[in-house]
Parts: structure tokens; sequence; C-alpha cells
């Protein structure tokens, strides 16, 4: 099944638009998880198991892992294999913000696809078309196209005025009319931006996915988010969550406060 379709029976399944980041830093995980030989993999099962039923995907981030060299990467693939055998329905997009020569994304698209066999990536878009195109042709694969993110300093580059409109929205111009010929594209628009969110659904229209990072941890806030947004978002979050005294309890209040105002016109 297309990764749109997998996130669409998951967001009706688990009635949720919440993806939860798993991105375990090994300082900040309890000392009796941080011992043992797969700290990161223990870690996120217990997460997975405690919020598989509130969410409509989950995000791990590269950069969590490949910290850990060649034991954080054996640990990235525990987790996508654990999703997969004992939560097949719940879509896997692999955060690691790729783009490169073709030949050089084959191999990205290659680790992630046929190596992890997530369900979607991230990727950044500087390069052009052409260079992300290894991931376009993968038309089963969600390809989601960092537009704006929710950094502090995202407007450096991304506000620019370029041809009288800025970056950010070129971005999504061109992903909305030129890359998305196999409709397998998404964008990345940070919740810390509702301005240029409700600018971006403009030019993009309704059916467009945004993957939305920056609620909890970095301040974002959910109704502002859905408001600007509308419905066809997956909102994430890692820290709010995965570090919660209460993980599931926290995954139920952020999915029910999205709700709720996903519920209002
Ligand atoms: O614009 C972006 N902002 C952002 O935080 C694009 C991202 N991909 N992210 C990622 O989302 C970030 O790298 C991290 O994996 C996650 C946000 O985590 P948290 O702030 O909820 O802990």
């Amino acid at each position: 099944m297309d990764f749109k379709r997998k996130l669409s029976a998951a967001q009706g399944k688990n009635n949720s638009l919440l993806c939860v980041g798993l991105d375990p830093d090994v300082a900040k995980l309890p000392t009796q998880v941080a011992g043992t030989p797969q700290p990161l993999f223990s870690f996120n099962k217990a997460i997975i198991d405690a919020t598989a039923s509130l969410v409509c995907a989950y995000k791990p981030n590269s950069a969590f892992y490949e910290a850990r060299g060649a034991a954080g990467i054996e640990e990235l693939k525990q987790t996508c294999a654990y999703i997969q055998e004992h939560y097949p329905d719940i879509p896997i997009i692999l955060d690691f913000k790729r783009g490169d020569i073709g030949n050089t994304n084959n191999h990205y698209a290659a680790f992630a696809f046929d190596y992890l066999g997530v369900d979607a990536v991230t990727v950044q878009p500087y390069q052009g078309r052409a260079a992300v195109q290894s991931f376009l042709d993968h038309k089963d694969k969600g390809i989601i196209v960092l537009c704006r993110t929710s950094n502090e300093g995202a407007g450096e580059f991304q506000d620019l005025d370029t041809d009288g409109r800025k970056l950010y929205l070129q971005v999504a111009d061109k992903v909305a009319k030129n890359w998305n010929a196999n409709g397998n594209c998404l964008l990345v628009v940070g919740a810390t931006a509702p301005a240029e969110m409700a600018a971006i659904r403009q030019i993009v229209g309704d059916d467009m996915i945004f993957l939305v990072p920056g609620i909890g941890a970095q301040g974002g806030d959910i109704e502002a988010t859905l408001k600007a947004g509308g419905p066809n978002l997956i909102i994430n979050s890692a820290r709010a969550i995965i570090y919660a005294g209460n993980p599931r309890q926290a995954a139920t209040e952020a999915r029910d406060q999205i709700n709720k105002y996903r519920s209002q016109p």
C-alpha cells in the first residue's frame, strides 16, 4: 500500500493526526535503560507500545541513531522492524533531510526504502528537482520536502524575496505543480510559523499534506496550526511525548487537543 493510503488508514483507525518523533538521546534516557546493550531500541519499544493506538505515524530522526555509529544504525533498523512487525498499519517517516546528485540519492534512497523499509523520507529542495528525482521516482513512498521549517532562523533564506515571492512559497508552488507528478509529495511546514503555513496552504490547495514539526518542545501552537493548515496534516511531537512522565498520557492529550481544533470549522 502506498504511503498516502497507509497514512490515511492509520489516521482513520486511530482518529489521529499525531506523529510521535522517535528521537532518543541516550544522555536523557532513564539510567536503567541507558545502561542496556540497546538503549535506543529498548526506549523506543516502550514508547511505541504505549502510543501505537494513538498515532498516525512514527518519525525517527536519523541523527539520533547515526550519532552512535554502527550500533545506532542497528537500533534504527530494529526500531523500524519492530513497528513493521507489531504495528504494520502505522507508517514510518525517516527524517533525514537528504538531497544530492542523483547517483548519490540512489544510495540514500536504498538505505531508507530497501534497508530500513520506511514509508516516507524528508528531503531538502536546494539542489532542484532533477537532484530529488531519484526519490520522487519511488511512487509508493512519501517524499516530504522542506518548505518552511520550524527552527529559529528559518527565514534567513526561506523568507528571501525571489522573483517577487518568498523562497518558501516558490518551493511550495514548484513542489505542488512540477514535482508532484506521482502524487507522492508532501511539505514540511513548521508549527512555529502559522502565517506562513496559511500562505502555503493558499498556494498548494487543500490536498497537499503537511508534515508539521514544532509543537511541544519548540512551542508551536496546535490551535493556530489547525486554523492555518486545515485538517490535512501530520503533526509531529518528539521530546514533549517521549520524555513525558507518562508518554501515553502525553500522546493522548496531544491527539485529543488536535482533534478538538480539527473538528472546528
Ligand atoms: O522544520 C523542521 N523542524 C523540526 O523540528 C523540520 C524537522 N524535520 N524538524 C524535526 O522534527 C527535528 O529535527 C526533530 O526530529 C523533530 C522535532 O522534535 P521536537 O522539537 O518535537 O522534539
